[in-house]
């Protein structure tokens, strides 16, 4: 397994749009483990590839306290919404800025499993978010995108600043 660099705003990079993973195979897999190990060590969440510079549609996810419940989905799609809820969140891509984003409440997810079978699954709250997050980056957008343009300009100049307080 390995740790792998976590591209960071404003790296355009983070804007590609990610392409369906055609056949899942060890290369997959392995790609799958070590994005895993990357969230695990950065302390987040959930990883989109798209964060690892891998541009295909595969995520992963632990929301589990003792970091043991590991979840991976490849292609994935919401194919229900409903509900609204405003959670705080964060992003590997955007170190140290927190921002209330409002999403669905309630989503359903369809995607391959890491052995390329199909699964669904229903999801609330935070893991609702997480999808919702992930499934975003896959598509080129970052969760500022979704603030008013305000708020995402003074998360912007506070992001700036930050890397130009941080030694190169
Ligand atoms: O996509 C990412 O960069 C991962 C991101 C996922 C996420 C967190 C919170 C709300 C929506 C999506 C993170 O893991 S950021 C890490 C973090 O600050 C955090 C960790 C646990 C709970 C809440 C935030
Ligand atoms: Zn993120």
């Amino acid at each position: 397994m390995a740790i792998l660099p976590i591209l960071t705003l404003p790296d355009k990079r983070l804007r590609t749009k990610a392409k369906a993973v055609e056949t899942v195979d060890e290369s997959i897999r392995q790609l799958a483990d070590d994005m895993l190990e990357t969230m695990y060590a950065a302390s987040g969440i959930g990883l989109a590839a798209t964060q690892v510079d891998r541009h295909i549609r595969l995520v992963v996810m632990d929301l589990s306290e003792e970091k043991n419940q590991p979840l991976c989905f490849i292609n994935p799609e919401i194919t229900a919404a409903e509900g609204e809820q405003v959670c705080e969140e964060g992003c590997l891509s955007v170190p140290d800025i927190y921002a209330k984003v409002k999403r669905a409440e309630r989503v359903r997810v369809k995607a391959l499993d890491k052995h390329g079978k199909p699964f669904e699954m229903e999801a609330d709250g935070l893991l609702a978010v997480c999808i919702q997050h992930e499934l975003d980056h896959l598509e080129g957008i970052v969760f500022l995108d979704r603030l008013s343009p305000l708020k995402k300009k003074m998360a912007l100049k506070k992001l700036q600043k930050q890397a130009a307080l941080s030694p190169a």
